[in-house]
């Protein structure tokens, strides 16, 4: 039953084609079409770009690409069947399992009857009149809906290769975020790669093992920490989904997702010993536990973070056997913590192979690629092959690529011209009907991603069905509680170390990228319990009415 016919009966404009569009098919667009499709039996169409499910886990199929999110709770918790049933055979789980997770989710709920893949959307048009969005495709077609749900992705686009001459190139050249499904193989070739973030370190780990010589143009070095990979343990996992309701809330009541202990109010206000058996602690224990279990002022507290960026240094030359290569591979000059932190199987020992080189670009950078390999304002390679793994235009670039346009003709890439505006990271005052799953200025990024999109699904249910309870059809936020939440997110953001490190999570990557913090800072369960309160005051900050009837009644 669809809330269409009832409209027909009333209405002399026609109804859409659907009741909701979703872009993307990955953890979000598949939830999304799950929840309103089999759920509140909406009539949804999902497009996606790529020629299977699972978005980023579709993309980026590069060596070594891993969750570092343990995976009993890197997954969904909406279906208890699932969570019991579903066998993860790593404490993290690697790229091809997550994406074989992603396709019996979209085989079990019979998802792809309703994905147009290989379906890039291209433009979504507000329609005043008809009160719906009009969608178009790469391949000429048009589809309307009442609702527009991006899940899109925040690590969807791949940063731009800014090298020139990259074209020249006679080798083969990969993107981490886009890596061919056919696998590449190594053996014997003279490889390079480009950044040193968590793809790259993860990349460059496996590829070492495989290539000739792998060189590795590193332009910041990173504050990794361990994975601490393993094999399920049975009785952990039995634990686990004995009481999986519980820790779901349990997760869900913390800053990022993951139900870890609250960390130690300071690093300050503990003896040196204590800091430090609480460091050994977390880094043995690996994963985030590192970054969100020691203290609670090292993102707000620079004398205190240079206690962790200390810990972090004395690791990484105890691990590299060289100290010239250890002191290059040493972050110095920023806060730990405030890039997204990556973590870590043996990578610092990967430096100390006979077939790795470390080439510093912070003060010699790449000049141009050539037709042989690379050019830095000291030197040049030759290569085979060149990897970039230089990152994504992260949180806003895969949303103002798709052609977005609001009332009276406004673009979503205007509006935004100097940074996102967002109500609570999830709607857009002057884009009605427009939600946006895990969008800028929602915790998305550093909120356990499964859960955030769950969060996020669940609350455009609730409005959609609140809606059709009461007669309306449009909710969109006011000018004021947009302007209010901005505030908001900057505010906090100005209270850690993060506005000053150039980092994606600032939109500091990408040359000419507004400087504002993309990610909601005050936390999962603080974020939370706002959008609980938002919904308990009748959506307060949301303009909700009945835009299509009031057009019918003037039609009529
Ligand atoms: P990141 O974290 O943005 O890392 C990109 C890396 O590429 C980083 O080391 C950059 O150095 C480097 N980079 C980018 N452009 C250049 C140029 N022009 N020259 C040299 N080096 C460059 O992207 P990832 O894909 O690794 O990770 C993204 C997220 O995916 C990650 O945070 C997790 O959330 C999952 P820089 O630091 O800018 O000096």
């Amino acid at each position: 039953m669809t809330d269409a016919n009832a409209f027909e009966r009333t209405s002399t404009v026609p109804a859409p084609d659907f009741d909701a569009i979703v872009i993307g098919a990955g953890f979000a667009g598949l939830y999304a079409l799950h929840k309103l499709r089999d759920q509140m039996g909406l009539r949804v169409q999902v497009f996606e770009a790529g020629d299977g499910v699972g978005g980023t886990w579709y993309w980026n199929q590069y060596p070594g690409a891993r969750c570092d999110i343990e995976s009993l709770h890197y997954s969904y918790s909406f279906s208890a069947e699932l969570q019991q049933d579903w066998e993860w055979s790593e404490k993290y789980a690697s790229q091809p399992e997550i994406l074989r997770y992603l396709n019996h989710v979209a085989d079990r709920f019979e998802l792809r009857k309703d994905i147009a893949f290989e379906t890039r959307v291209t433009s979504a048009v507000w329609d005043e009149e008809g009160t719906r969005w009009q969608v178009g495709t790469q391949d000429g077609g048009t589809v309307t809906a009442q609702y527009l749900i991006s899940g899109a992705g925040n690590l969807s686009v791949p940063k731009k290769p800014e090298f020139d001459g990259i074209d020249d190139f006679a080798g083969d050249v990969y993107l981490t975020g886009k890596w061919p499904h056919e696998g590449v193989d190594f053996t014997g070739k003279n490889v390079a790669i480009i950044g040193t973030g968590s793809s790259g370190i993860q990349a460059i780990t496996e590829i070492a093992k495989e290539a000739k010589h792998l060189t590795v143009f590193q332009r910041t070095p990173n504050y990794a920490s361990p994975l601490g990979n393993e094999p399920l343990n049975p009785d952990r996992v039995r634990e686990v989904k004995a009481n999986y309701p519980q820790v779901r809330e349990d997760s869900r009541n913390t800053r990022g997702g993951i139900p870890y202990p609250d960390p130690l109010p300071s690093a300050l206000a503990v003896t040196p010993e204590e800091r430090r058996r609480v460091f050994d602690e977390c880094w043995s224990e690996g994963g985030f536990r590192f970054f969100l279990g020691t203290f609670g002022d090292i993102l707000v507290d620079k004398a205190a973070n240079d206690t962790i960026a200390e810990y972090v240094r004395e690791q990484i030359r105890q691990r590299v056997s060289d100290p010239t290569v250890a002191a290059k591979l040493t972050p110095t000059d920023y806060p730990y913590g405030t890039k997204r932190p990556p973590y870590e199987t043996s990578y610092y020992e990967t430096f100390n192979r006979d077939n790795v080189t470390l080439v510093d670009v912070a003060d010699a950078p790449i000049v141009s690629v050539t037709e042989t390999g690379v050019r830095t304002t000291e030197a040049e390679y030759d290569f085979d092959v060149i990897i970039l793994a230089t990152g994504f235009d992260a949180m806003t670039g895969p949303l103002l690529e798709m052609g977005i346009v609001g009332r009276d003709g406004q673009t979503l890439a205007d509006k935004w011209a100097d940074g996102p505006h967002t109500y609570l990271g999830l709607s857009v005052h002057g884009f009605p009907n427009l939600f946006l799953i895990t969008g800028p200025q929602s915790p998305s990024v550093l909120y356990n991603m499964p859960l955030a999109i769950e969060d996020h699904v669940d609350f455009v249910a609730d409005a959609i069905e609140t809606l059709k309870h009461g007669g309306l059809d449009t909710i969109e936020p006011t000018a004021d509680a947009e302007t209010g939440w901005v505030a908001h997110a900057n505010e906090i953001a100005q209270h850690t170390l993060l506005p000053e490190t150039d980092s994606w999570w600032m939109g500091a990557n990408i040359p000419g990228k507004p400087r504002v913090c993309l990610v909601y800072l005050g936390g999962a369960d603080v974020y939370r319990g706002i959008c609980a309160d938002v919904v308990a005051k009748d959506y307060e900050g949301f303009t909700l009415s009945a835009e299509r009837e009031r057009a019918s009644a003037q039609v009529g």
